[in-house]
């Protein structure tokens, strides 16, 4: 990476400890990512993403901030991206998937706080992610208690509005969503000094769902026998979906489904041809939390989708393009939005049928629901899963792990029990 402590500097970066940070992660992502063997060259894009992870892109952000856009940072799937980029700001996904922040995190919230939470929470006041630091304002919504409470610490450091999102889908929270994004667009319009017209959403609208088509053709490539991508390699392409500049990664992941389609026609896979396909399901994985898809990797299985909100949550709906006013924009953002089944739902029976779905539709063995530690609503969540998938005859293992590498080992151990018990299925 090259030299920009200058502008770490001018984002008020705590230099010392943040030089820690970058002197752990190639050594990391390079035992992660490029021990793997017969690597799509269209990968090559996202491991220079990854080398310039604190470099690059904040650059960019910095230098449209000189020109006097902002830039606004999320945590969450429901909060439309679409309002943000028809103001001509910038949308970052700023979820932290490193236990390097929980020391800090634990300065402000709970220690017995999931990961993603505590580790969001240390990168903000740690003063370590210059993501955080380039925001000009924050986007919180009313999903898990964790972030509810989060964001009140996040106040007293940052600009931040907070969506309302209900914890049902009848019809008034449907409308309640649309008042919401309503609101938001109006915050938005009030930090950029933009105004959002129905136009300026449709264009929006087009941008997301080409990053949303891409994606699904990426996904399609992993239905076929033998994929040729890794789930490790898939997992990070969308990682990096939550920051890029949108019409670069668009054309980026298509570039790379060009090769990889081409690589289904030769016959090209990555994995071992009886590797058992695995469907995970559960918390979201933000980068750099690729643990549990390379002990699966590394332990025989082969992850062939994610239903998650760093997987198919994220882009399999796209956003109907038809709408001609503000309030059809609002309509049709509310309508697609709340079509994620996220736990913090009640019912979530949707979520029930998805992994069913995508069980299916992956050709999948065997599902691996994971969870973070003090997640409880997606642990709360596998007991209904687990009955409905017993009734499909679909296995399914449970595993609870949070950022820290101590228990990797155990958890190989029970994988690997489980891909031997559903290879002799
Ligand atoms: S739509 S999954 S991105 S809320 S893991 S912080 S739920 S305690 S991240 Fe999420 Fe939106 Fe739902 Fe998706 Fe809380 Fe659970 Fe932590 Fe979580």
């Amino acid at each position: 990476m090259a030299d920009y402590k200058e502008l770490w500097t001018s984002l008020d970066i705590d230099l010392e400890k943040h030089d820690q940070l970058c002197a752990v992660l190639p050594e990391f992502y390079g035992e992660i990512y490029m021990q793997q063997e017969n690597r799509p060259e269209g990968m090559n894009y996202y491991n220079f993403v990854v080398s310039e992870i604190h470099g690059l892109r904040v650059q960019e952000l910095a230098d449209m901030r000189k020109d006097g856009r902002k830039v606004v940072g999320t945590f969450c799937v429901y909060v439309p991206d679409e309002i943000i980029v028809a103001a001509n700001a910038a949308s970052v996904g700023l979820c932290a998937g490193s236990e390097f922040w929980h020391p800090d995190g634990e300065k402000v919230v709970p220690r017995n706080t999931c990961p993603l939470v505590k580790a969001a929470a240390g990168a903000l006041v740690g003063n370590t992610c210059p993501y955080f630091k380039s925001c000009d304002m924050l986007v919180g919504e009313t999903t898990c208690d964790a972030k509810k409470k989060l964001w009140e610490t996040f106040a007293e450091y940052t600009p931040i509005h907070v969506m309302n999102l209900s914890s049902m889908k009848r019809e008034q929270d449907y409308i309640n969503w649309q008042g919401e994004i309503k609101l938001f667009k109006e915050r938005v319009e009030e930090l950029t000094g933009v105004e959002v017209t129905a136009e300026k959403l449709s264009e929006s609208t087009k941008l997301l769902n080409d990053k949303r088509r891409a994606l699904q053709r990426l996904y399609e490539t992993r239905k076929v026998a033998n994929p040729p991508i890794s789930g490790k390699d898939a997992l990070l392409v969308t990682q990096i979906a939550f920051y890029d500049d949108p019409a670069r990664f668009t054309q980026m992941t298509n570039q790379l489904c060009d090769e990889l389609e081409k690589r289904i026609e030769e016959g090209n896979g990555v994995f071992d041809k009886k590797a058992p396909r695995i469907l995970i399901t559960g918390t979201p994985m933000a980068i750099p939390n690729w643990k549990l898809h390379h002990i699966i990797e590394t332990s025989g299985g082969a992850v062939v989708a994610e239903e998650t909100c760093t997987g198919v949550k994220y882009f399999q709906n796209l956003v109907d393009e038809s709408a001609a006013t503000l309030e059809d924009h609002y309509k049709i953002l509310a309508d697609r939005y709340l079509k994620t089944n996220c736990a913090c739902f009640t019912p979530n029976t949707s979520r029930i049928d998805d992994i069913i779905r995508l069980y299916k539709e992956y050709a999948a063995d065997g599902v691996v629901y994971y969870t973070l530690p003090f997640c409880t609503t997606y642990a709360a969540e596998f007991k209904a899963v687990k009955d409905a998938l017993a009734k499909e005859n679909i296995p399914v293992i449970n595993i609870e792990s949070d950022y820290g590498l101590e228990d990797a080992g155990q958890i190989k151990t029970r994988l690997e029990a489980f891909f031997e018990m559903i290879s002799n299925k």
